[in-house]
């Protein structure tokens, strides 16, 4: 005699058939996916967070969250490097984006912790498409208030964790060092991934170092391969709770040409995706896909690169949930 009723899990809603709805019609939410309200339960939810007042170059991140969207239709529901179908076997939804001041950065920063902590005290994995790179420091904020210091392995042209620019300590070119700083990170767990160009000088190694970060420059991604690069970080994250952040300017400009500070030299989005597919087992509890500023962008090279990424985080986090 059954003596619980147990409500069925509803199966997962997916985008709709691109036989039936051609993926060029109908409204731009991430591949297409079905918008946080007209689901009954997030497993994972991609935010956008439409925030550029940290950057120190060109302007234009505010734009990316619908530049992804508008890049992500081509999306099809099987991935076939990691044998998963993200959207069938997790409730994947477009939770639209947190809107926040863009003339007041401390408030701005207050602002997406706050929606980041409601959407994940609802049970969903974040998956946050910039926005400059200001926007990482709230989203770890509020991922280490609920799982602990994080591992990080954050892919980028540059470090990103200078002190100040022009007196402010909160830029898109300091989330990680006020991260460092507030303890929200593992220090036995942190790597860069695809550093290059110039710095201030030799100083802005030496206090990377001392935060624990170890550094794989795009040219050793050329020189060891993308199977080896990614095992190295596997092996210094372990089990711990993981934060990717990917500033597509870890892309070549040739890869991605629409961001704020490119820079000669960068890896290619072959190398950057099967990096990211290397990371599959780990515990990945949060990510983020920034600095995407569709002006300086040509025939959606930049958008197409991120959606990409964007879905080989979402499958990452079905890999991790099973
Ligand atoms: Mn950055």
């Amino acid at each position: 005699m059954p003596s619980v009723t147990e409500t069925p899990q509803p199966s997962p809603l997916g985008p709709p058939d691109g036989a039936v709805v051609p993926r060029f019609a109908g409204p731009a939410t991430f591949a297409r996916l079905p918008r946080l309200d007209e689901v009954s339960r997030a497993d994972v939810a991609v935010v956008g967070v439409p925030f550029d007042s940290g950057v120190s170059y060109r302007p234009g991140a505010r734009f990316g969250p619908a530049a992804v969207r508008q890049g992500s239709r081509l999306l099809r529901p099987y991935h076939p490097g990691l044998d998963v179908s993200p959207f069938a076997t997790q409730q994947v939804v477009d939770a639209g984006d947190i809107a926040v001041n863009p003339f007041d950065i401390a408030e701005a920063i207050t602002g997406i912790e706050r929606g980041a902590d409601a959407l994940a005290g609802a049970g969903a994995r974040l998956v946050t498409i910039g926005g400059d790179h200001t926007i990482a420091l709230p989203l770890m904020r509020s991922l280490a208030r609920r799982h602990g210091r994080l591992a990080l392995v954050h892919f980028d042209a540059h470090l990103d964790t200078w002190d100040t620019y022009f007196g402010a300590p909160y830029t898109h070119g300091t989330p990680f060092r006020r991260a460092s700083e507030e303890g929200l990170l593992d220090e036995a767990a942190l790597s860069h991934v695809g550093t290059r160009g110039p710095l201030y000088g030799r100083i802005d190694l030496d206090d990377d170092a001392r935060m624990g970060f170890g550094i794989t420059t795009s040219a050793d991604v050329m020189r060891a391969g993308v199977d080896e690069v990614a095992a190295g970080l596997k092996a210094r994250i372990g089990d711990r709770p993981l934060y990717l952040s990917i500033d597509i300017d870890v892309l070549d400009p040739a890869h991605a040409p629409g961001t704020g500070t490119p820079e000669a030299g960068g890896m290619t989005s072959r190398e950057l995706l099967e990096v990211l597919r290397g990371l599959v087992g780990t515990n990945l509890v949060g990510a983020d896909v920034v600095e995407v500023a569709p002006a300086y962008d040509h025939a959606e090279i930049t958008a197409v690169a991120a959606s990409h990424v964007t879905y080989d985080l979402v499958s990452l986090m079905a890999l991790a949930a099973r």
